[in-house]
């Protein structure tokens, strides 16, 4: 469980402005809101990266773990990836790389001992992502901060990795920030943030039918979406695609 009733500051500028949130422990909720709407300053405060100029964040002392949208890759093999320097067993290994749906790593040349990075075999967006997941579940996160982290994997990999989330970690929190519609509607509550303030935390539906921001920020997501895969199927460059 975690309360926030906080102000952050960057600068001179508010970024988020008197949030006030209670997330249930165990539970998943989504933040959605446009860019720039601080949805990853909220993270930030959450994971205790920066600290807020006011009011007070409360997490449980187990520990959270921020996993980010572009994770970053050492060089080095995938176990050491995954463990980045501390001790994992065998098998804590295997059950997170299944749960984030990351076995591609069992084809790679040299299996888990496969070298990474600059020097070595290079990882797609989306595998980057899953693997950037095992990494944070080998840590038994209490509460798991997810920015993004699975928007570049195709919709029914990414409906997959948040079902065996959901199965694997009944007592795990999960935030995250989502914006594809299909994964916003799994969450069990949505925190929607507008230019740093909440406007409405509850259920998908409940929103769609209550807020005409919401559903038009949802509506704009699915607009989006469908450009995004239109756009797909013409031979653009791959450095042309946004994430969303
Ligand atoms: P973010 O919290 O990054 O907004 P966001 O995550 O909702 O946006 P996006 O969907 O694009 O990821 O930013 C909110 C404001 O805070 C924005 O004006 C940029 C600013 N900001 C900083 O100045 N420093 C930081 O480290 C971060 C994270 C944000
Ligand atoms: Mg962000």
């Amino acid at each position: 469980t975690l309360r926030d009733v906080h102000f952050s500051h960057d600068g001179d500028r508010d970024v988020l402005r008197g949030v006030t949130a209670t997330i249930d422990g165990g539970r998943t909720v989504a933040v959605v809101g446009a860019t720039g709407a601080g949805k990853t300053s909220l993270l930030h405060l959450i994971a205790g990266l920066v600290a807020a100029d006011s009011g007070s964040v409360t997490v449980p002392a187990a520990g959270s773990r921020i996993v980010f949208q572009e994770p970053f890759l050492l060089a080095g093999s995938v176990r050491e990836n995954i463990a980045l320097g501390i001790d994992v067993p065998a098998d804590a290994i295997e059950v997170a790389l299944a749960v984030a749906e990351a076995q591609f790593v069992y084809d790679l040349p040299a299996g888990l001992d496969t070298e990474l990075g600059e020097r070595g075999v290079g990882l797609s967006g989306g595998q980057r992502q899953r693997l950037a997941l095992a990494r944070a579940l080998v840590r038994r996160p209490a509460v798991l901060l997810l920015d993004d982290t699975t928007s570049a994997l195709d919709p029914t990999t990414e409906a997959k990795v948040l079902a065996n989330l959901r199965a694997a970690l009944s007592q795990t929190t999960v935030v995250a920030v989502a914006s594809r519609p299909s994964t916003i509607a799994l969450a069990d509550d949505v925190l929607y943030l507008d230019n740093g303030q909440v406007v409405a935390h509850g259920r998908h539906d409940e929103l769609m039918q209550s807020v005409p921001a919401y559903r038009q920020l949802i509506e704009a997501f699915e607009h989006d979406r469908a450009a995004m895969d239109a756009e797909l199927a013409e031979p653009i460059d791959a450095g042309d695609r946004k994430s969303v």
